[in-house]
């Protein structure tokens, strides 16, 4: 039987690629990856997953687990086919998503721990001072985590929920299996009742299960709502209203409407973290799709932007590249000059954005802020 501390890869409904048929709690240790099985080769149905996550699965011993559908050759592709998409396109884009790979995802944490980085540290205080209070407004839920990264915020949420002994069932969803493993190994040694169930998809295709763990409070910190463009973001709240529950919770951090200086100094911190960051993405299309843009040519370029209320952020291409991408086997020349746009970050004003929320049938239950009005917590509630 699969024991506390033991991760395994699940996967969506459908293919079975290692001709595994058995339920979870029946899987033969073939299935474990560190018994040879590669993670992304073993797919589960969605009743195994059910089955897994389920708070009355007879097999008690089926605790922290790491679930992961997705397919290493498929992803590739799909990255290579993004990047042809946005380079080619006017104006030149790539997809923020492709950032958070595992150096990105390091990346970002420093950028969090950066003077002018204010946004991570605000959210923080805002929870710590205010998580007991959320969690006596929720009562008992399971919390589901979009984009966790290292979880750290979210301590104060777990601390919470697990006072007195109580078992608490954490789901984070991040595309970064990695940072989800890290991030269950230190939750499930400070946190003695909390279960990690992590989800390493993208949000989208993990909301078909969100039904399985009602009562929910779906957890969307840190202002990563504010990367979505205005269709992304009513295709997001759409798809997320559909899948939860009525009366299931949601916990939205956002970036509030500040000075300019402010904005601007925390995506061009004086470290140069950021525009590693911005960099790291074309290293990864460098490592992962055979490409050798010269990493010293891209320039880091974030400004807020007042009429249209979001930090932009581009990498500017000093001289002419040619970007080869092996599994399209094709060439995209990237004239001098090029700003390719990598990232939004929309900021946001509190009424207004309660107000686009009960569109999507969340009524706002608390609001909870800083001092200076800086970062914004909603909780709301699916009606
Ligand atoms: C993780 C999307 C919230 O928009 O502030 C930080 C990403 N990019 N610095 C943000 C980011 C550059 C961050 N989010």
């Amino acid at each position: 039987m699969l024991s506390r501390h033991e991760m395994l890869p699940l996967s969506r409904a459908g293919v079975d690629t290692m001709g595994c048929r058995d339920s979870l709690t029946n899987c033969p240790s073939l299935c474990r990856p560190h018994q040879g099985v590669p993670v992304t080769s073993r797919r589960l149905s969605h009743a195994e997953i059910v089955a897994s996550v389920a708070p009355d699965t007879p097999d008690a011993d089926v605790e922290s687990v790491i679930v992961d559908p997705r397919h290493a050759s498929d992803d590739v592709r799909e990255f290579a086919k993004s990047v042809a998409l946005g380079l080619t396109d006017t104006p030149p884009w790539l997809h923020c998503r492709f950032l958070y790979d595992d150096r990105g995802s390091k990346l970002f944490e420093e950028i969090t721990r950066q003077p002018e980085y204010y946004l991570t540290r605000t959210e923080a205080a805002i929870l710590e001072q205010n998580a007991e209070r959320i969690c006596r407004v929720t009562g008992p839920v399971t919390l589901i985590e979009l984009g966790s990264g290292n979880s750290v915020k979210t301590d104060y949420l777990l601390k919470a929920y697990s006072a007195g002994g109580s078992s608490v069932r954490y789901v984070p969803v991040d595309v970064s299996e990695t940072i989800l493993h890290q991030a269950k190994e230190a939750i499930v040694e400070r946190h003695e009742s909390v279960t990690v169930t992590g989800i390493a998809d993208t949000y989208e295709r993990a909301f078909p299960l969100f039904k399985e763990f009602s009562p929910a409070m779906v957890l969307f910190l840190g202002s990563s709502i504010g990367n979505f463009d205005q269709r992304e973001s009513h295709t997001f709240w759409q798809g997320l209203s559909d899948a939860l529950s009525s009366r299931d919770y949601l916990l939205l951090g956002v970036d509030l409407v500040k000075e300019e200086a402010t904005l601007n100094a925390a995506y061009n911190d004086a470290a140069g973290v950021t525009e590693a960051f911005t960099r790291n993405l074309f290293a990864r299309i460098n490592r992962e799709l055979g490409a050798s843009i010269e990493l010293g040519q891209i320039e880091h370029v974030a400004r807020y932007h007042a009429e249209r209320q979001r930090v932009e952020i581009y990498a500017r291409f000093r001289t002419e590249q040619e970007v080869y991408l092996a599994p399209l086997e094709r060439t995209i020349v990237v004239p001098a000059g090029t700003m390719v746009m990598t990232e939004i970050c929309r900021k946001y004003h509190l009424k207004k954005m309660a107000a686009y929320l009960r569109c999507f049938d969340f009524s706002v239950e608390h609001v909870f802020t800083d001092e200076r009005e800086w970062f914004g917590l909603l909780l709301l509630q699916r009606r």
